[in-house]
């Protein structure tokens, strides 16, 4: 291994693409050692932290889930993921554009402040990958996807949970904004598919549900080749909950529910996934102050690289 004299590649870097060693422990925490600017010149993939905690129905904290994944990714940084052929960042020019500012004095304003921001970002050409923030920033970021992309989107989602939970005009919260977004038409339950869920909701809306007992019994091929082909060549918005992964392997976050996925069926899943027509995605619901040894933090980090993977290997 050579490491580069200087560091802070998060400020240094010239190119926008590669990978680079500096040393892990050190410097300006962008994601991934990504250049942290809002220069959108020649990007194709913009990283954001979306640090909203206030929509959450246990546990608050995943407003520093950002930056713990952040520092977390600073871990991996130094290589391509595993046995990829192809570095992802040699394909995709990507930044980390900083977090979305949003007035937490005026909560009635925030949904819209992470609309803004999104619509900001991909209608200058970049897609978006949101860290979250707990899940209800999952709203306006389909919102924002879906006036870019057209409506309706199908939704691959990755959670314990199922977020469609029954709710009313005027209110929502991180368990119901996919029950507003199936309302509003923005996402087609149809042709998406849920991975993982484990918690109780007599409606599915009509979505597409691989449970976690399914995942566990039929295992990782078959969800691989059901969600392919639920999902075909439609534009596709990619939500990862942390909490789809069992507690053990992501205890940091919000809502933990037992019985849930391990690091390695999720990351065998994303990769297997490689081809879907992915157009927006985030990863949310980190919550540092519960997890251990960064363990949760460091699980984000490395999901959203395969969710950056899929992405460098979309279909042109
Ligand atoms: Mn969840």
């Amino acid at each position: 291994m050579t490491v580069k004299k200087e560091g802070d590649f998060a400020i240094t870097r010239e190119s926008l693409y590669g990978t680079e060693n500096e040393p892990t422990y050190a410097g300006i925490t962008s994601f991934m050692r990504r250049k942290y600017t809002r220069d959108l010149t020649g990007v194709d993939l913009v990283v954001t932290g979306v640090p909203l905690d206030s929509a959450t129905t246990n546990r608050p904290g995943t407003r520093l889930g950002p930056r713990a994944i952040r520092v977390a990714s600073t871990i991996i940084s130094w290589m391509r993921p595993y046995n990829t052929v192809m570095d992802p960042f040699d394909k995709l020019a990507v930044v980390d554009y900083g977090d979305c500012f949003f007035d937490f004095g005026r909560p009635e304003t925030i949904s819209d402040s992470i609309e803004a921001h999104a619509t900001s970002i991909i209608n200058r050409g970049p897609a978006l990958l949101s860290l979250g923030g707990d899940h209800f920033v999952a709203w306006p970021l389909l919102k924002a996807h879906a006036k870019r992309h057209g409506k309706p989107l199908s939704l691959l989602h990755f959670d314990a949970h199922s977020d469609t939970w029954e709710d009313e005009e005027g209110r929502n919260d991180h368990g119901t904004m996919f029950w507003h977004a199936v309302k509003e038409g923005l996402i087609d339950p149809a042709s998406s598919v849920q991975i993982g869920l484990r918690t109780n909701n007599e409606d599915a809306l009509g979505f597409n549900i691989l449970d976690a007992p399914w995942v566990h019994e039929n295992g990782i091929r078959a969800v691989i080749d059901k969600t392919l082909e639920i999902l075909g060549d439609r534009p596709v918005y990619l939500s990862f909950d942390i909490d789809c992964l069992d507690p053990s392997y992501a205890p940091g976050t919000g809502t933990p529910v037992c019985g849930g996925l391990t690091s390695h069926q999720a990351i065998a899943i994303l990769r297997g996934l490689i081809g879907i027509n992915l157009i927006g995605m985030d990863l949310v619901e980190v919550a540092p102050a519960y997890d251990s040894g960064e363990i949760t933090a460091l699980a984000a980090a490395t999901l959203a690289m395969e969710i950056i993977n899929i992405y460098a290997n979309r279909p042109e």
